[in-house]
């Protein structure tokens, strides 16, 4: 080694050690585009399933493919590849858009929004492969299934502590229904999710529970801000609380929360990395807190993200 490498090797390394200083930025996570993602925590695992921005054609969220990345320092990621396509579902066409996957009955479930009017779900005893069309056809679809909204997208799964399995989704009315124990079937009929307030219902739904307290947290459209309502019971009403998230960067917001190794996180997306926009977004995961009255302060947007200081 040259005295000069062996130089900038020292001066690197002093850096990077700094006490109390970030050893680099965290955010994006993972510097493929990404975007819409979805936490799963399994065994000592955190996993993100996202829409693979960097796969579209630049002008619209046009992918095929879905994508999964995983850590246990939320720091280091690991880039599984494509859980699943489009081709899985031999009834769906295009539009791979945001995921939301659960672990339960000895399977990973993978549920998928795609043609803008339909969502999958896939299923695999591994949670970043093997995922194959649980039924052969939609588990939601427009024009077959009442009440689904103008367009049935963005599927967040949540599991009550009494076993009952709930999927939300929808654009512009939230809407809300009982999975079976299957997790592949639906039970009853597919209700509004009501949310009473100052705010608005635009995309990405999604729950979850802390000290028996529900929290449903949404974006508010295009350009959209993460809000929460809290309820008693998992499907409303709803009471509006507050703003999890501002604006980001870009024309979406989606998000996710969840506990992990006695933290709470969210992740979410935004434009993070050279020649990004809105069909190019990155990933980035922040500390979310409850203050002790069960209400969320805001989260800042950083670039040191979670785990690095
Ligand atoms: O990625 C396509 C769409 O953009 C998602 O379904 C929405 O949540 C928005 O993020």
């Amino acid at each position: 080694m040259t005295v000069y490498l062996a130089a900038v090797l020292v001066a690197v390394t002093s850096v990077l050690l700094m006490p109390g200083t970030p050893a680099f930025a965290v955010n994006p996570i993972v510097k493929r585009f990404a975007a819409d993602p979805s936490i799963l925590v399994s065994g000592n695992r955190m996993y993100i399933y996202a829409t693979d921005d960097a796969s579209n054609s630049g002008s619209y969220w046009d992918s095929k493919a879905w994508r999964v990345y995983s850590s246990t320092d939320l720091v280091t990621w690991t880039d599984h590849g494509a859980p699943f396509s489009i081709g899985g579902f031999r009834w769906a066409r295009q539009y791979a858009w945001a995921p939301a996957a659960v672990a339960r009955n000895g399977y990973y479930y993978f549920y998928a929004p795609v043609d803008r009017t339909k969502i999958g779900v896939a299923r695999s005893t591994s949670p970043v492969t093997g995922f194959a069309d649980a039924r052969g056809t939609a588990l939601i679809e427009k024009g077959r299934d009442a009440n689904t909204g103008e367009e049935p997208i963005d599927p967040a799964v949540f599991v009550d502590d009494d076993g009952q399995a709930y999927l939300y989704f929808g654009t512009r009315t939230p809407k809300a229904v009982r999975l079976n124990r299957d997790m592949i079937s639906t039970s009853g009929a597919i209700q509004n999710v009501t949310i009473t307030g100052a705010t608005t219902y635009g995309e990405a739904p999604h729950m979850h529970k802390r000290n028996g307290i529900y929290y449903f947290s949404y974006s508010t459209g295009w350009p959209g801000q993460i809000h929460y309502a809290t309820a008693t019971s998992p499907l409303g009403p709803f009471t509006y609380r507050g703003v999890i998230l501002d604006y980001t960067n870009v024309s979406t917001n989606h998000q996710s929360i969840a506990a992990y190794n006695g933290r709470w996180y969210i992740a979410y997306h935004r434009n993070g990395l050279p020649h990004g926009g809105d069909f190019r977004r990155s990933l980035a995961i922040e500390y979310l807190d409850h203050n002790a009255d069960g209400t969320i302060p805001r989260v800042p947007q950083t670039s040191t993200g979670v785990g690095a200081s």
